[in-house]
């Protein structure tokens, strides 16, 4: 792939281009616990964006999508939001940098890759942090890695109207190959676990459903998690987030909450105790027990958070009934995408069989399977 993306650059642009990798991801577990200033446990994956960039000497940013076969010309001394969805990844980056202070003169860029759109891999994170990491290296801006998350972050509020969390990114800049991150994401501090599974491996299946709700409902649930913080803050003036409250502190004050916000408040403080266990699990090689967290983060994301959908359902409820699967849940935002599952190596082909056949009866369609290795975060490759 990077191959025919540099070929089509010089095709283009008649010039050599640097050429620069930014990857995809999976999260084990933490799901809607980032925004929360909660842990997540996410690690980068082979599934990836390639970017060929070059300085144009002008003032002007030209972009080719591989992907959407689609070109575009932007002023730079005039950044603002296009119509066209895939363009605004980019500019959003742009203009953090311009926020920040730095100048960024014309360039060409051609990108494109494997990360299916989604599917709850965090192709659009990857783009961002991808090019975030380029122009940072082409223009020697000198910016860390840590503030490049966080205007990857930012492209993504303001230009994608996501208001997400900072997992995506961080994971996509800060993959380490071989290892999954625990990141706090109110102190950014992140520690590495091997992510080695014994005989176990992640295996990854898309529904191939994508549900146009779920930007719409993503910023719903961030709404009622802060209406739940307002709330306790009244009690607990030293609340700041639901990474501040417990469980004992929600069921005290229960009867003063709507229903549904409770129980998405209820889901976040749990999810977020999960992590923390499942890291436990984990360093002591207790599979299994990190298995039951991830149904359990399942569970809650179903009914609590309200987030999954019937065909993700479906799929953790075939990995259920295998032996050969330790763990399974939906994974990011929701409302489509993939099922995480950690799979016995020597049966995965029988088990993504066994599930696409039911999937396939049930539905009408086949769930596509990813066996997913885990790499490192962005980086220049020439
Ligand atoms: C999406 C968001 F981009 C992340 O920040 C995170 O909140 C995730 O959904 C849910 O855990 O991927």
């Amino acid at each position: 792939m990077i191959d025919q993306i540099k070929d089509k650059f010089f095709s283009l642009y008649q010039q050599e281009p640097l050429l620069f990798r930014s990857p995809g991801r999976v999260n084990l577990i933490g799901e809607h616990t980032d925004y929360n200033e909660g842990f997540v446990l996410p690690a980068a994956i082979n599934k990836e964006i390639y970017f060929a960039v070059a300085p144009n000497g002008t003032q002007a940013f030209r972009a080719y999508s591989y992907d959407m076969d689609e070109s575009a010309t932007f002023d730079l001394t005039e950044v603002q939001p296009s119509q066209l969805g895939w363009a605004n990844y980019l500019l959003g980056v742009v203009a953090q940098f311009q926020k920040a202070g730095h100048h960024i003169p014309g360039f060409d860029l051609v990108f494109g890759g494997n990360i299916p759109i989604g599917a709850g891999l965090s192709s659009s994170a990857a783009v961002e942090c991808g090019l975030a990491f380029a122009l940072n290296q082409i223009y020697g801006l000198g910016v860390e890695k840590f503030d490049l998350v966080k205007m990857a972050q930012k492209a993504e509020h303001e230009y994608a109207g996501v208001m997400c969390g900072i997992m995506d990114q961080f994971a996509s800049m800060f993959g380490k190959s071989g290892h999954v991150v625990k990141l706090d994401c109110r102190s950014l501090e992140y520690e590495y676990f091997t992510s080695d599974l014994d005989e176990y491996r992640i295996v990854l299946l898309d529904t191939q459903v994508k549900h146009s709700l779920a930007s719409s409902e993503y910023n719903t649930r961030r709404q009622e998690c802060e209406a739940g913080v307002a709330l306790l803050r009244q009690h607990y003036p030293q609340v700041n987030s639901l990474r501040d409250v417990t469980v004992e502190m929600l069921e005290k004050h229960e009867q003063e909450f709507e229903p549904v916000t409770y129980k998405r408040c209820l889901y976040v403080v749990q999810e977020n105790n999960r992590v923390l266990e499942a890291c436990q699990d984990l360093a002591q090689g207790n599979l299994k027990g990190f298995g039951e967290k991830m149904y359990a983060s399942h569970e809650g994301l179903q009914h609590q958070y309200e987030v999954s959908c019937p065909e993700l359902d479906f799929l953790v409820e075939q990995a259920r009934k295998n032996q050969a699967v330790l763990g399974a849940r939906m994974m990011g935002g929701g409302f489509g995408g993939c099922t995480i599952n950690i799979v016995h190596a020597n049966k995965i082909e029988e088990y993504t069989q066994q599930a696409s056949t039911a999937y396939q009866e049930h539905f009408g369609r086949e769930p596509k399977v990813y066996v997913a290795q885990i790499v490192d975060g962005s980086s220049q490759i020439s």
